[in-house]
């Protein structure tokens, strides 16, 4: 290669790295291949030459012309690369945007009492039962050993169904239906927490709602007595509300349970608060169901779900919890 050609071609490699962007490379690719570049002059010169002549110098000028070209593509990808990239920056949608300054929700105190006392059964190796809302006069009723027309039943206002036979179809009063059928459904040993949204046609107020949850526990295994009952509740106590807390047992009555008991519990500040009703399960109840009494046993036990979320948040109106509001729900 002549000086010439290789300065030419050094001169060629700065201006092609020298040009900023595709614009400007365009305009450098016609100043070193155009009508008025160096190579295009010198290819014109070839004709003038003899054979010999022109064959050396027009592979020089090939080498030279391919050599412009390799540098101007390289460049021109890496140009459109950083182009691209530009473009891609520029159009980019901030979306971490949105998010600033919205408020996350929560799940409702109800949910959360519901949750943390299906883990602390389930911890105890308990297991989790639901049943359905619309139940029958004899899973509601009867199974549990209320006699037909008997006053006990007068102690749940039910709100009745209008399907079937009139009395036959309710919303159901309480959770116990559904260990009525845990039972039906599969021999003992049971273990089992039931909690779930319960009705009565009661009338509003800071402590009832017509609508409101409960849990129910059952257990049915062979040789279970009180003392079971009693080591239970004092256990889920002390998990619950806390170590400080203790429990204790007076009679009562459900048609349900012999004997039966009203569990409460003792605060930190000795006072006692009544939780709920326990018992255990009346034989004509596992008789109902097909248990044989001389062969197993069981203890049950049931409480307010809503209480328990009103207490641990120091809520004093039953109702605020059914009301959603934002601005009251989002305190907790
Ligand atoms: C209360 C009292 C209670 C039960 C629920 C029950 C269920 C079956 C058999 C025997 Cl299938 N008992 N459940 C027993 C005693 C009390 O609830 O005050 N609940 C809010």
């Amino acid at each position: 290669m002549t000086p010439d050609l290789d300065q030419h071609l050094a001169d060629a490699a700065t201006a092609i790295a020298a040009a900023a962007d595709l614009d400007a490379l365009r305009i450098v690719d016609a100043e070193l291949l155009g009508k008025q570049s160096v190579v295009t002059t010198a290819r014109k010169a070839l004709g003038a030459m003899d054979v010999e002549e022109r064959k050396v110098a027009g592979r020089l000028l090939n080498e030279v012309r391919a050599g412009i070209q390799e540098q101007l593509e390289a460049r021109r990808t890496e140009l459109e690369s950083a182009a691209r990239s530009e473009q891609l920056e520029s159009e980019r949608l901030d979306l971490t945007e949105l998010d600033r300054g919205r408020r996350l929700g929560h799940r409702h105190v109800v949910t959360r009492t519901w949750e943390r006392l299906e883990d602390l059964f389930v911890g105890m190796g308990y297991t989790v039962s639901e049943g359905p809302e619309i139940e029958d006069e004899w899973h509601n009723f009867g199974a549990l050993n209320f006699p037909p027309d008997h006053p006990a039943r007068d102690m749940y206002d039910t709100l009745y169904v209008d399907h079937g036979e009139p009395g036959s179809t309710l919303l159901r009063t309480h959770t116990s239906p559904v260990q009525i059928r845990v039972m039906e459904a599969g021999g003992p040993p049971i273990y089992s927490i039931m909690p779930g949204r319960v009705f009565r046609s009661d009338t509003a107020d800071s402590t009832h709602m017509p609508v409101f949850h409960q849990l129910e526990g059952l257990v049915v295994d062979r040789g279970i007595t009180f003392g079971d009952l009693a080591g239970t509740l004092e256990a889920f106590t002390r998990a619950y509300f806390g170590g400080d807390f203790t429990s204790r047992l007076r009679p009562s009555y459900f048609p349900f349970t012999e004997p039966s008991a009203e569990f409460d519990i003792r605060r930190p500040d000795g006072t006692w608060l009544e939780l709920g009703g326990c018992g255990m399960v009346h034989p004509n109840v596992l008789e109902a169901c097909g248990l044989d009494p001389e062969e197993w046993s069981g203890f049950a036990f049931g409480f307010g779900l809503d209480r328990l979320a009103l207490m641990r948040h120091g809520i004093d109106d039953l109702r605020e919890l059914f009301r959603n509001d934002q601005r009251f729900l989002e305190q907790f």
